[in-house]
């Protein structure tokens, strides 16, 4: 017998064996299979919950400034999502400093009132008020410009989030009637990511879903005006 023959028959029991306690029978890779997706299955409500739960108070140190709670918890959601196979949340506070906007009506702001945004900063500050400052945006007896914004590569946010301030801070102020939102620079109504009517009058964050199916790079926000009134924005958030 020569030499690697020998070698060959040594070595084959030893492979076969190896092969044995490696490869698992397909009936167990498939039993496991149907019961990882069965318990994913029966937790995702309560998965659901707590994302929102989460996200809710996510928003909330958001809003109080509070940006290392925000993303201790932004944390807790990717560790949760990525448990249950989910893609990570959009990370906003570090994708907001390379996002940029412009007005389509530069000229539009309410001029009675510090709430011009010629230099496109205020509402990406992270600043948000309970009422209206030197850092707010208006608009008042107009429609409000569109705002196209520009990001740095293709993204896909699953919300735009809008802080906005209700008749609450003045009686001069009024809610949007409408908030619509499409996919690139010009609105077509083929292009319509995201909508809200039927606004509540209320001061804070009007979350609206946004249906994109491939990523994109711009995003134009049209707000329609209730009335005569201010219509005033303190920040947008994309989630
Ligand atoms: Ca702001």
């Amino acid at each position: 017998m020569k030499p690697f023959l020998l070698i060959a028959l040594l070595l084959a029991p030893c492979s076969v064996l190896a092969g044995e306690q490696k490869d698992e029978p397909a009936e167990l890779a498939r039993a496991r299979k149907a019961y990882e997706a069965q318990v994913r299955t029966i937790t995702a409500p309560a998965r659901q919950q707590y994302l929102q739960q989460l996200e809710d108070m996510r928003a909330q140190m958001g809003s109080r400034g509070n940006a290392p709670a925000a993303i201790a918890i932004l944390d807790e959601i990717n560790k949760v999502r990525g448990e249950s196979g989910m893609s990570p949340a959009f990370d906003w506070q570090k994708l907001r400093h390379a996002t940029s906007y412009s007005y389509s009506e530069p000229g539009a702001f309410a001029k009675s009132g510090a709430y011009v945004d010629d230099h496109h900063t205020k509402l990406l500050d992270g600043l948000v008020g309970e009422t209206f400052s030197p850092q707010s945006v208006g608009w008042v007896g107009t429609r409000p410009s569109p705002i196209v914004f520009q990001f740095t590569r293709p993204l896909k946010p699953n919300a735009i989030s809008l802080y906005i301030l209700g008749s609450s801070v003045h009686g001069g102020v009024e809610m949007p009637k409408t908030v619509r939102v499409y996919s690139g620079p010009k609105s077509s109504r083929d292009d319509l990511i995201g909508e809200r009517t039927k606004i509540p009058d209320h001061t804070g964050w009007l979350d609206i879903p946004l249906a994109l199916r491939t990523p994109v790079e711009k995003i134009r926000v049209e707000i329609e005006p209730s009335g005569a009134g201010y219509t005033i924005l303190e920040e947008v958030e994309f989630k």
